[in-house]
């Protein structure tokens, strides 16, 4: 069975791909704990091609890695691709937003995820993007899922991702979205 390298040491999104690739036929490793990679890109592409392309080269095999976040519109798209790193820790980064859309009445928000896969000798093979369009709402909502989860309500149920379970979430997410994209061509690959 061949190896995949998921590129990532957030625990949150580890949990959903190892429920998303679970028909793949591959063996899913978790990055070594040596491997730094620094997200220095501009865009969610570059830092998503940045963090599969170094794990898949320095372990020769295949990785793959999103880069991540929520872009809200009354604050000029921001956190954006500096959504993990926009406070502390995640209740942080809930308060600060909070704080920064006080008052505000136009709460539109979207996750977007670029996943990327790259082979074992460390090329780009396989990208994918995708969106989900919500709400930020004025006080957290449930107790699911990671980051941003309590505070993004999703357009169509009207409920946050922290509200969601984890089929409901998969199904509508940014990441599950973007990952249903290329789920045909990872199967042939693992095949
Ligand atoms: P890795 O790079 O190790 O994968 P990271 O957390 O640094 O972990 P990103 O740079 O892609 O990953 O940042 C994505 C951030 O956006 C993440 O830390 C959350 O704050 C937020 N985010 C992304 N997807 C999310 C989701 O499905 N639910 C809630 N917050 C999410």
């Amino acid at each position: 069975m061949k190896i995949l390298y998921l590129a990532s040491k957030n625990f949150g999104k580890i949990k959903e791909y190892k429920k998303l690739l679970s028909n793949v036929n591959c063996q899913l490793l978790l990055q070594p704990e040596s491997i730094e990679v620094e997200e220095n890109g501009n865009t969610f592409r570059e830092n998503a091609i940045k963090k599969a392309c170094e794990v898949s080269k320095k372990t020769g095999n295949y990785a793959i890695a999103d880069d991540s976040g929520i872009c809200i519109d009354a604050l000029d798209g921001k956190p954006g691709i500096y959504s993990s790193r926009y406070a502390e820790n995640d209740q942080r980064r809930i308060e600060r937003v909070l704080k920064e859309l006080d008052g505000e009445k136009n709460r539109c928000a979207f996750f977007i995820a670029n996943v990327c896969v790259c082979s074992p000798s460390g090329d780009l093979i396989l990208e994918s993007e995708a969106k989900c369009f919500g709400n930020i709402i004025e006080k957290p909502r449930g107790n699911s899922g990671f980051g941003y989860d309590p505070i993004f309500e999703e357009v169509s149920s009207r409920l946050t991702f922290a509200e969601m379970n984890n089929e409901l979430k998969d199904e509508c997410s940014h990441r599950g979205k973007a990952l249903k994209k290329i789920i045909p061509q990872l199967l042939e690959i693992f095949a």
